[in-house]
């Protein structure tokens, strides 16, 4: 059988009903709740912050999924390594930051998973020996910054480059950015560990069907299409 992680991309949630919905996809069998932040600079938005992440952190036992995108994260990272439990994870995108390494050991020395969320216009060399140390590796299918933007066709490249390397490095290749079925239905079985989804294929589809049964119909759809 196939495996691969699906995270729900919390800022696409409803926050009239925040502990419903980390409930709902809890039990309709999310992996991972994936948990946008921004400053306002690194990109143009503020989505979520440090207190929807600890509200978030104490609603699910489910690992979070911490997606960084703020300008140095260096200068604020204990703050979010403070409300976080071993097994969560911290991404960061290493053009935002003069030392990425050094803010990476920072989350390696908590006992928290490192990776680097990669801009579809940065290429894989200029992170390469960043992948020795990382864990995870989040491909952004969109450029960083909203919910429910086109997907950049060109990236799909750079997967097949950060796959054909990634059992020497040890780290996982994730997706983040309009991820709809049949990405996953291309990139899953090529070995692609986990997908974001967002309003195209789990918040947008909630009128027609529960969470966990669209989360049930994305895995059986990969199971009998592979
Ligand atoms: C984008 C962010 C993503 C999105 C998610 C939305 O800056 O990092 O995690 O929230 O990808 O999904 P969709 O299907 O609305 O594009
Ligand atoms: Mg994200």
């Amino acid at each position: 059988m196939l495996k691969f992680e699906l995270m729900a991309s919390m800022m696409c949630a409803d926050y009239r009903n925040l502990e419903k919905e980390v409930k709902e996809l809890d039990q309709g069998g999310i992996d991972s709740f994936h948990i946008d932040i921004m400053d306002g600079r690194y990109v143009p938005n503020y989505a979520m912050s440090l207190n929807d992440m600890a509200c978030i952190r104490s609603l699910t036992k489910k690992p979070l999924d911490v997606h960084l995108m703020v300008e140095h994260p260096n200068n604020t990272i204990e703050i979010f390594i403070k409300s976080l439990n071993k097994g969560d994870t911290i991404y960061i995108h290493p053009e935002a930051e003069y030392h990425p390494s050094t803010t990476l050991q920072k989350i390696i020395n908590a006992g928290l998973t490192p990776g680097i969320a990669i801009n579809p216009g940065t290429s894989v060399e200029t992170v390469y020996e960043m992948l020795r140390i990382v864990k995870k590796v989040l491909v952004m299918a969109v450029n960083p910054g909203n919910a429910g933007q086109m997907f950049m066709p060109y990236v799909g490249t750079k997967i097949e480059k950060l796959l054909s390397f990634h059992n020497e490095m040890k780290y996982d290749v994730y997706w983040d950015g309009a991820c709809s079925l049949d990405k996953i239905q291309k990139f899953a079985p090529k070995g692609l560990k986990g997908f974001v989804l967002g309003t195209t294929l789990l918040f947008g589809q909630k009128e027609n069907a529960s969470y966990g049964e669209i989360i049930q119909k994305i895995r059986s759809s990969i199971h009998t299409e592979t």
